[in-house]
């Protein structure tokens, strides 16, 4: 059965690729499985009926025969699991790359969450400008010890596997701020993300949304 997912009908980064549905279509590429996609608009994602699927209003969600999912780090977890290419067979190596994908949504996303709504939301507060750069001294704190931590390896724990894909997902939020390209490492490990197949091939599928252009192939 094809899983639908569902995504932004209004692209606010320009098709960047930045929204969540990125990292869906990102896995599912991986995994060579095709799916299908219904835009919903910032109205019908409150509506009764979207937030049957989300409790929270939100995309991505994947639904698929009687199930239904949001969240997207639990959704690449899922696909991950059903499907090969995501994940090691080892079952140590397995339980590390999970951990990796739990690090990226719960360590080091919430930092880069907290310094957008800082921008976006409190641009105009008179204390702004005094906090911005805790914010991103919190940021740089996550990007130290990660970058630590991939050293000159090309992946988190040997071969690429759903723990990158989530992590480049989120690095990825970064962009255009400067900071990222701090960590050289990190720079270059985002850029290997970005420059395999099912990656691309996702982002011109998200792209396509916005441009009305059919994706290449
Ligand atoms: N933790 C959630 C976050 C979902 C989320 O923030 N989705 C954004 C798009 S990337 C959204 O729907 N924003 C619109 C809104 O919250 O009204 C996930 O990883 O799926």
């Amino acid at each position: 059965m094809t899983p639908v997912i569902t995504a932004f009908a209004q692209s606010p980064d320009r098709g960047a690729g930045q929204a969540r549905d990125m990292r869906v279509r990102w896995a599912l590429e991986e995994a060579g499985q095709p799916y299908d996609v219904r835009l919903v608009s910032f109205g019908e994602m409150k509506e009764p009926a979207h937030r049957a699927l989300h409790p929270f209003g939100q995309i991505p969600t994947y639904e698929e025969g009687d199930l239904a999912l949001f969240e997207s780090g639990a959704i690449v977890l899922h696909i991950a699991q059903r499907h090969a290419g995501l994940l090691p067979d080892e079952a140590n190596a397995r339980a590390r790359a999970i951990t990796w994908m739990f690090a990226a949504v719960s360590t080091v996303e919430p930092p880069i969450l907290e310094s957008e709504t800082a921008t976006l939301l409190e641009g105009d507060e008179t204390w702004h400008e005094q906090r911005l750069p805790l914010v991103e001294g919190r940021i740089r704190d996550r990007l130290g010890q990660l970058s630590n931590c991939l050293g000159d390896a090309d992946w988190l724990d040997g071969e690429f596997s759903a723990g990158d894909l989530v992590m480049v997902g989120v690095l990825r939020r970064l962009k255009g701020s400067g900071i990222l390209e701090e960590y050289p490492n990190l720079s270059a490990y985002v850029a290997r993300g970005e420059a395999r197949p099912a990656f691309k091939r996702a982002f011109e599928a998200q792209l396509a949304v916005f441009t009305g252009k059919r994706p290449a192939g």
